[in-house]
């Protein structure tokens, strides 16, 4: 009974120790070297430059968020998936428009995957793409504005996570369901999941000129989860890999039924042969109603189209489509090395890291060597695929990234740590420990061929102690780690906003020499743009009243309005004519139910106003943007519904 006793209490204390040692912040050890030589590396001096801009997803905040590395400082959040006060996102009438969808405004998304557009597999710093994992939509955002332009609505999708990589040409960008659902939608029982709910991968065309999206084909999957994806590259150009899970196309406590089998798949996707398929006409066209929002640039205005069908291609039907490798437990990460050759597959519950061999792959598909089907789609052998094994490297790997110098980092939730391996030996070369259980890494170009292996970012699910407390919530958390030695260093802790996800960095000087400045007035085509204050007006018909007005420093045309009526409905469209960088000027009315507006110079934004009370109301402008900002402000009278005072406008009198 005693020894019982005590074994179970050594049995508690080294369970408490090895606690202790994944949650103490191990790294105060070295507070003192980190103070000197390492500090002055993520140390970037008052009016100087960072090196990299990093785009980090705003995970739950739906956002995306764009800092400076080495400093870890947050420059921008980035509105894509939710409402945004502080921009009017959502709030003004132009971008009301970007958060259409099938199931009406969705004010809220979950946005999980950045990855920068590529020409050639490497960075081209056009475009950032971001997938929402809620209500299925993949948004891009531009890098000369870094404003969302567009945002198109995945159909036949639910939790769209293995999204939004980007092919080497960014021919398409891909949108991978995580949850199979019926597809399409009807009325049925939940427990007849398995065998009739599919999972649709969908390619997405992006034009080469301007970007524009448009969904080229879905390819429908058996009813798996699917999890990540990622391209293939070089030798591997043209297909895409995706990680699978719940094989066992369970509906219910997944976290036992769906962790059954010893091996799910990775689904090796030829996205060239579907485009032969496609132009040989081997597709169904099934009618599927989604949005499509664009933001026009010289409208500097949102507008829908609805899709109303999509094509749609049968790997059971169409050999040589679809290709299962198996991959041990669970996987979740499914990454590429930058020669193509490697396709690394993490099991969330797996002991060991699993690596693929692209040339072994099409060894084996070429000589027909296949480990029975699935849903009439060919299973390899995992012999006959398998590149390596790193062996034991840690617990619970996540997300895998390539520095370009042959070795691959991966995260590890459970253990806490990054550990650095090499391609083809598999040998473990470093371990650092992350505070605390980290999801993804980043390399800055880590998603292509040519990764800029300097720095890789650590990105944090729980933050703990490392931050003054604020609450039962915590920040969220990222670490900076150097890895241009043969050993990782830590560098720096900084907060993000939201979860971060996965996240895209790019060298500053790809981005920065195209950064645009100002909207120039004379292409502004707003319908209701005031491009000088000779052409500010207010009209009125019926209870709509428009007012075309304009801001500069420091003042609005024009600033006293008299003749609205309680019960009206006023439209403020205002225009910035400013043409200096920098000169933003805000607007907001008492009592508007929205936001305020912030307009750049030269942009034209709209804002409601439904006045319900008499009295002399005052307007100001929200952003500081001059010595005589206080002065910038305004008055509207608003008089009895039927009162018979005359519309009027004035500046000065004028
Ligand atoms: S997830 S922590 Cu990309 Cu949404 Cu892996
Ligand atoms: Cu314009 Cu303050």
């Amino acid at each position: 009974m005693k020894s019982k006793i005590i074994n179970t209490t050594s049995i508690f204390v080294s369970l408490t120790l090895l606690f202790l040692a994944a949650c103490t912040p191990g790294g105060d050890k070295n507070a003192g070297a980190l103070s000197g030589n390492l500090a002055e590396r993520s140390y970037v001096a008052p009016g100087e430059h960072d090196e990299f801009y990093a785009f980090i997803s705003g995970g739950f905040s739906g956002q995306l968020a764009v800092y400076g590395l080495p400093s870890g400082r947050l420059f921008k959040v980035i509105p894509v998936f939710s409402t945004d006060a502080e921009k009017a996102y959502g709030y003004n009438e132009e971008t009301k428009a970007m958060l259409n969808t099938s199931f009406g405004f969705v004010p809220w998304g979950d946005s999980h995957h950045p990855d920068i557009s590529q020409t050639n597999g490497v960075l081209d710093g056009r475009w950032v793409f971001i997938n929402e994992n809620n209500t299925p939509r993949i948004a891009k955002i531009d890098l000369t504005t870094f404003e969302t332009t567009e945002i198109i609505e995945i159909p036949n999708s639910a939790g769209n996570h293995s999204s939004s990589f980007v092919t080497e040409n960014t021919e398409y960008v891909v949108a991978g369901t995580r949850f199979s659902v019926p597809v399409p939608q009807r009325d049925m029982p939940i427990n007849e999941y398995k065998g009739n709910f599919k999972g649709a991968l969908s390619f997405i065309k992006v034009a080469p000129e301007d970007g524009e999206m448009n969904i080229e084909f879905q390819i429908l999957m058996p009813g798996f989860d699917y999890d990540l994806s990622h391209p293939g590259r070089g030798k591997s150009h043209g297909w895409f890999f995706f990680s699978t899970y719940n094989s066992e196309e369970s509906s219910t406590l997944m976290e036992v039924n769906a962790s059954q089998n010893d091996k799910d798949f990775i689904a090796a996707v030829n996205w060239k042969k579907a485009e032969e398929y496609i132009a040989a006409g081997k597709f169904k066209t099934v009618p599927a109603r989604y949005a499509h929002n664009i933001y026009d640039e010289k409208t500097h205005t949102a507008s829908t189209t609805w899709g109303k069908e999509v094509r749609v291609l049968d790997p059971a039907e169409l050999p040589g489509l679809v290709y299962f490798l198996p991959t041990p437990k669970s996987p979740h990460g499914c990454d590429v090395d930058p020669s193509g050759e490697y396709i690394v597959g993490n099991g969330k519950l797996s002991a060991n890291l699993t690596v693929h061999s692209f040339d072994k792959m099409l060894s084996a598909i070429e000589g027909e060597k296949f480990d029975g089907e699935a849903y009439g789609i060919p299973i390899l052998n995992f012999e006959d695929v398998l590149a390596g094994t790193v062996v034991q490297p840690g617990l619970g790997p996540l997300h895998t990234e390539f520095d370009g110098k042959g070795n691959a980092y991966t995260t590890f939730f459970i253990s806490s740590e990054v550990v650095k391996w090499k391609l083809g030996t598999w040998e473990v070369i470093d371990r650092k420990p992350t505070y605390y259980s980290v999801g993804h890494l980043m390399i800055p170009g880590g998603n292509s061929r040519k990764p800029f292996g300097k720095y890789v970012v650590a990105m944090n699910k729980i933050t703990k102690d490392r931050y003054l407390p604020t609450g039962p919530e915590v920040t969220q958390s990222a670490q900076l780690y150097d890895i241009t030695g043969e050993k990782m260093e830590l560098l720096l802790d900084f907060p993000t906003i939201g979860e971060p996800h996965y996240a895209a960095g790019i060298p500053a000087d790809m981005i920065k020499p195209r950064s645009r400045k100002i909207f120039k007035l004379e292409e502004n085509e707003h319908p209701y743009a005031a491009k000088s204050e000779r052409e500010t007006k207010v009209t009125r018909d019926g209870n709509v009243v428009h007012v075309n007005m304009t801001m500069i420093r420091s003042h609005f045309a024009p600033d006293n309005i008299e003749g609205i009526k309680v019960g009206d409905k006023v439209y403020f469209h205002v225009t910035n004519l400013e043409q200096d960088y920098d000169v933003p000027h805000g607007i907001s009315m008492i009592g508007a139910n929205t936001s305020e507006l912030l307009i750049m110079p030269g942009q034209t934004e709209t804002f409601v106003w439904e006045p319900k009370q008499v009295g002399v109301w005052p307007f100001y402008c929200t952003d500081f943007c001059s010595a005589l900002h206080q002065e910038m402000q305004g008055y509207v009278r608003v008089s009895d519904k039927n009162s018979n005072i005359k519309l009027s406008w004035s500046l000065d009198g004028e």
